[in-house]
């Protein structure tokens, strides 16, 4: 396809970061130590794009590029519960193609019917507040977790231009010349049939307005059967809203222009009804031919249409074309945009197809002359970890003893002093305690 607007915008977003759990204690008179009372985190905002019927451009992300759904709040004393950060919804024309990188694999998603929603990004969980961590043997826990932070990721946004207008006519009827006179596509033109092979999508602006339109090969008798090469490209123009049927009112290649019109007409409601019952507008085109001129008259009375659907040009010459767009233009404003259908805004949203792996899984790689252990459980715990509070590099130790990851790093030779990598951060081995 070859159209020389491409509607895109490349944003970065950002979802929000968990609250942070709270450590705080219950003070009671007359007891110097309450128990534990601190309340969790709340969640981080997600981030959403939403195809929206009202939206037609990508044109506003390109000068607001940068998105961040709230932070939770923290948890609180009373184990008072954070705040969940609000999800942000960035609104997008339905036909929106979203491209992502995930874990070093690209992963594209189709936001074509209005309603549909992405999930991009995950808000943080809120971290637990100490009222969690107490044990029989530890009544008065100083520890709480962090809020897991947001994550961002970078988002290429591309808009399917979709046809308004679809070109129709036999092949050397004119309909790529059209389309390069009208737009800045520039299709291939020649005087023999079926010079067009491929559909051809040029934007034409009209005043304030602006229509795609779709040029295809040419169709001939039989086309509806897969005759020449219309068959596989009518669906092309399936969904678009009018028609723009172009007729060599010379007849230069010997046929008759008022049967070409219902020829055309023939294959279209053969191939689908509904396609021949979209509003058309005709184009007699090569005007500037004395034969058409001939003709001129004698079509303007037979072809069964208004005159004001009927436009005499010349495309070759470029005379006739400005009040045809400004009529396409007009009747295009009447005929609504045949989006697919609407999803019920109870739909779950989609979310990427990112293989699923057991968050218990970790590895443990080298790193430099230190180890980095990769794991989702692992890291996310680490994230969510204060290496402030002592209690809490206490349960990071326990939790790597339990998950098997301590083992595993002695089998692989780690040795007193190593740096062990997880996550942002970086922890130094010791065989005495494990890590010190
Ligand atoms: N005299 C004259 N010739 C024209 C005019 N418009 C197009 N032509 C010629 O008609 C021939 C066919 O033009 P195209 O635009 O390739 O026709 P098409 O309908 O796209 O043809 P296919 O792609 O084969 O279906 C070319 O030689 C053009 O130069 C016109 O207004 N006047
Ligand atoms: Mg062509």
């Amino acid at each position: 396809m070859s159209g020389e607007m491409v509607d895109q915008a490349t944003i970065v977003v950002r979802s929000g970061t968990g609250g942070n759990g709270s450590a705080t204690f219950r003070r009671e008179k007359y007891i110097p130590h309450g128990g534990p009372d601190g309340g969790d985190g709340g969640r981080g905002g997600h981030v959403y794009l939403v195809a929206d019927a009202e939206v037609n451009t990508l044109l506003p992300l390109r000068y607001e590029t940068r998105f961040a759904a709230e932070d939770g709040g923290h948890g609180s004393k009373n184990r008072k519960h954070g705040r969940n950060g609000s999800d942000l919804n960035i609104a997008v024309p339905p036909g929106t193609i979203v491209r992502a990188e995930i874990h070093g694999e690209t992963y594209t998603m189709d936001l074509e019917c209005p309603g549909q929603r992405l999930l991009v990004v995950r808000g943080g969980r809120g971290g637990l507040g100490n009222v969690h961590f107490t044990t029989p043997s530890r009544q008065a826990p100083r520890i709480a977790e962090l809020g897991e932070p947001g994550e961002e990721l970078t988002l290429e946004l591309e808009l399917k231009l979709i046809a308004d207008v679809g070109l129709v006519g036999f092949p050397n009827a004119g309909k790529s010349t059209l389309l390069s006179v009208i737009s800045a596509a520039r299709p291939k033109i020649a005087s023999y049939p079926f010079t067009t092979l491929q559909p051809n999508l040029g934007v034409v602006d009209v005043g304030f307005e602006r229509f795609v339109v779709a040029d295809i090969p040419g169709l001939i008798e039989n086309a509806h059967q897969g005759v020449g090469l219309g068959f596989d490209f009518l669906r092309h123009i399936e969904r678009t809203r009018l028609l723009l049927h172009v007729i060599d009112a010379a007849g230069v290649d010997g046929r008759d222009p008022v049967q070409d019109f219902h020829q055309i007409n023939h294959e279209l409601r053969s191939y689908h009804p509904e396609l021949a019952e979209r509003p058309q507008i005709v184009v007699l085109n090569k005007l500037d031919l004395p034969l058409a001129q001939e003709n001129l008259d004698r079509l303007m009375r037979d072809l069964p249409l208004p005159r004001s659907d009927i436009f005499p040009v010349a495309a070759a010459t470029h005379q006739g074309i400005a009040p045809l767009l400004t009529r396409v233009a007009q009747r295009l404003r009447d005929l609504p945009v045949a989006f697919r259908d609407p999803v019920s805004p109870d739909t779950p949203p989609l979310t990427w197809p990112v293989p699923e792996v057991d968050p218990n899984l970790f590895a443990i790689e080298r790193e430099g002359d230190g180890w980095r252990v990769r794991g989702i459980k692992i890291e996310r715990l680490i994230r969510m970890t204060n290496f402030d509070q002592p209690e809490s590099l206490d349960r990071v130790q326990r939790v790597l003893a339990a998950s098997g990851i301590s083992q595993a790093l002695v089998d692989a030779g780690v040795q007193e002093g190593d740096a062990v990598s997880i996550a942002q951060s970086s922890l130094v081995w010791s065989d005495t305690s494990t890590y010190g």
